[in-house]
């Protein structure tokens, strides 16, 4: 990203255009950085509350007090017992010094709770890394090339438009293109085939594709004996699941499983994209585990533009551990906190949660089960603090609000999942208002608080340059000094990086596995299964009589996650909260396009407008999001209705496991 800055004022935003993977595109949110940047709605300087909580009133304090009272709260706490102190942050920055450094080191020393950030990625993570060993996979690079393409729970056009110029090409030069998705996404429309799965049965089918594979033989024996383990026994497993199984538990034809199977062993190169919407579900840790068998099976690894990629993130060597400093805590062991379980955290954990510090997240908006979350928020023996842009729905809940800086303001280094380059952000103008980065607001407690390592004098470049300095061969020769001027570097990997030609998984067999021994370390069956949503539509259950309808609620073109989600702009764009449904499903409930409906089930609910067209398949409803509370019409959200129910591997959020009833309201 390249901003032109007159008189210190940045006035242009543009793409690099010598950056190979976004070859100079900017998503529709990122090109209108400097409208939120520059947005009257920023937050200036701090704040302290004035009225009960949640009502959003506050008054300009200086940072000396706000920083005074926050140390002096948490010398209080800690002097009792650190772990009432709750870090909670997330993704609205994830770069490494703004992620995850000055403030990791911060709870460390000070010895409070420890968070797991499972909001995302959790489950998917662990899914690959039993069959896989980590999160890595094809160069996303490569899918101009590839001839099949399946877009596995996963939206490029809106969640990741850079991959998808390239799945573009790879139509241009005639690859098959199939989504896999229960909804008829923008991507979806723009494929060569859609396959309407019902939600949280991925896995269902990519058994049955096995089941097909192997009975018809369309394998790749040679690259199945050299580079995995554990075919007999798979082969043995997947018998029971018959194309006719997965067809009836997906909610497709016994053509599709078939077709899909025949199409995937005969095709090459066949490249699968999986995103996380897929892995949103109870059982999505050993679907993603079970789908990311397939390439292996038919030696799709063998090409640059074949197997499969979820994430990237592993080829990355970041010098985690000493960015965070583990080592702080000394030999204490705080108790860790779900973050997918924040409402029940800040409501039951015994001892109590007695103060947040909150940043790069807004936690009343994207955590599930809000009506606890909210609970938790207001009470009136917890002390919060929340740094932030913009006055957020969290924000509201805060004692204290503290403004922090933007991507142009600060330094950092960053990752992807996405793709296999390092990035440097360098600030392009001074800080807007008296915000700080997230890291000297750390720093500045942290000399509050009396704490003397010299890690936490570390300037922002400091950090930087320890991110880099790891022994990982791909970051070798990647040194901040030219990274900050060159913008990007590509990791040290080979220009046509086919990861897996001649095995090499970073799994303890070296071998893609089939049958994992991690796994079954933890009682977790060895073999591939199928793991079904517990909140499953059509299911014989009390439950699913009660609220029949599937609930998933994906990104927004523009928003992204809860951030940009303030702003009018992209508000306009999205119009108003709304729920796709299908003609079906409306009728039955006496609903019409544009109606007024309440989504509802035992955990809460809220009122959006109808959209009644084909895009969901019939059982399922989908309202893009996350919109702030206070912007609905009833201050509510998706999360009033979603649960804290965990996945089956990484303790992930369900958020696509959700079944609920739909209203049409007077
Ligand atoms: N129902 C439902 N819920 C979801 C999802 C879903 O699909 N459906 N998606 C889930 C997923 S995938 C994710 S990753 C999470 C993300 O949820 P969050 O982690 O909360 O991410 P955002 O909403 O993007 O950003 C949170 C806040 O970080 C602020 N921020 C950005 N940069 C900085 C910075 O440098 N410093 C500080 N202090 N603040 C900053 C932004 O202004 C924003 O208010 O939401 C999850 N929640
Ligand atoms: N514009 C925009 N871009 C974003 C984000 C954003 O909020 N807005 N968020 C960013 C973040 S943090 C993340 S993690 C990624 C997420 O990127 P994706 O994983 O692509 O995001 P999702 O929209 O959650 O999932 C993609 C598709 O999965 C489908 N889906 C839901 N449940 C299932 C299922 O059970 N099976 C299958 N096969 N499909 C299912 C949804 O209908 C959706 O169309 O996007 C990133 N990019
Ligand atoms: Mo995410």
């Amino acid at each position: 990203m390249l901003v032109t800055v007159e008189d210190g004022v940045a006035t242009k935003i543009q793409g690099d255009p010598s950056m190979p993977f976004t070859d100079g595109t900017l998503c529709t949110k990122v090109a209108y950085y400097l409208e939120r940047t520059y947005s009257p709605d920023r937050l200036l300087y701090p704040m302290r509350r004035v009225a009960p909580k949640g009502k959003g009133q506050f008054e300009r304090i200086t940072w000396d007090a706000a920083l005074d009272e926050i140390a002096a709260r948490l010398k209080a706490l800690a002097a009792e017992n650190p772990e009432t102190i709750l870090p909670c942050s997330y993704a609205g920055t994830m770069g490494m010094v703004q992620y995850s450094s000055m403030d990791r080191r911060f709870f460390h020393k000070l010895g409070a709770s420890l968070l797991d950030r499972t909001l995302c990625s959790t489950a998917g993570k662990f899914g690959l890394k039993a069959t896989l060993g980590g999160s890595v996979g094809m160069d996303p690079e490569r899918f101009d090339e590839s001839k099949l393409i399946l877009l596995w729970g996963a939206n490029p056009i809106v969640s990741n438009l850079h991959l998808w110029s390239r799945v573009q090409e790879a139509k241009r030069r005639g690859a098959k293109v199939i989504a896999i998705d229960p909804y008829r996404s923008l991507s979806a429309e723009k494929c060569s085939q859609h396959i309407a799965l019902l939600p949280g049965t991925d896995g269902a089918l990519a058994l049955g594709m096995m089941h097909v594979l192997i009975a018809e033989g369309m394998l790749d024996r040679d690259y199945i004996a050299k580079h995995t383990v554990g075919f007999e026994a798979l082969a043995q497993r997947v018998k029971r699941y018959t194309p006719h199984w997965a067809a009836q538990t997906c909610g497709i034809t016994r053509e599709e499983v078939v077709q899909l199977a025949r199409e995937y062993g005969g095709i090459r190169p066949a490249a699968i994209r999986l995103n996380y919407g897929m892995q949103r579900h109870t059982g999505g840790g050993i679907a993603a585990r079970t789908i990311a068998c397939l390439p292996a099976l038919v030696g799709a690894w063998r090409d640059a533009a074949g197997g499969i990629v979820l994430s990237t993130a592993d080829f990355y060597g970041f010098d985690h551990a000493a960015l965070e400093r583990a080592d702080l805590l000394a030999g204490r062991r705080p108790r860790v906190i779900n973050q997918s379980q924040l409402g029940d955290a800040l409501t039951t954990a015994q001892p109590p949660v007695r103060a947040m510090i909150v940043y790069n997240n807004n936690p009343v908006a994207v955590c599930p089960e809000s009506d606890k979350v909210i609970a938790g928020f207001s009470r009136d023996d917890l002390f919060t603090v929340v740094m932030d842009h913009f006055q957020t729905d969290t924000a509201d809940y805060a004692d204290i609000v503290l403004p922090a800086t933007t991507q142009l303001e600060h330094y950092d280094v960053h990752k992807s999942y996405g793709h296999l380059y390092v990035l440097a952000n360098n600030p392009a103008i001074a800080p807007v208002g008296e915000s700080l980065p997230n890291s000297e607001v750390f720093r500045r407690l942290a000399a509050r608080m009396g704490f003397d390592e010299p890690c936490f004098r570390d300037s922002d470049e400091d950090i930087c340059r320890t991110a880099l300095a790891s022994s990982k061969e791909a970051m070798r020769g990647i040194e901040w000094n030219a990274l900050k001027k060159a913008g990007w570097q590509k990791l040290g990997l080979p220009e046509r990086f086919t990861p897996f030609a001649a095995g090499g998984f970073p799994t303890a067999s070296g071998k893609c596995e089939f049958y994992s021994e991690w796994l079954q370390k933890q009682g977790v069956d060895p073999l591939p299964f199928y793991n079904p949503p517990v909140e499953a539509p059509g299911a014989d259950t009390e439950l699913a009589r009660k609220y029949p309808l599937a609930f998933i609620s994906p990104p927004a073109r523009h928003f992204l996650n809860s951030s940009f989600a303030n702003l009018a702009r992209f508000r306009e764009f999205e119009r108003e909260p709304h729920l796709d449904m299908h003609r079906s499903d409306a009728e039955r409930r006496g609903i019409r396009d544009g109606d007024l409906v309440r989504i509802f089930n035992d955990r809460g609910g809220y009122t959006l407008r109808a959209r009644v067209n084909g895009k969901p398949r019939p059982g399922v409803v989908v309202a893009p999001s996350v919109w702030w509370k206070k912007y609905s019409r009833d201050g509510g959200n998706a999360n009033n209705v979603t649960s804290q129910r965990t996945t089956d591997l990484g303790g992930g959020a369900t958020f696509y496991d959700c079944l609920v009833e739909v209203q049409k309201v007077a």
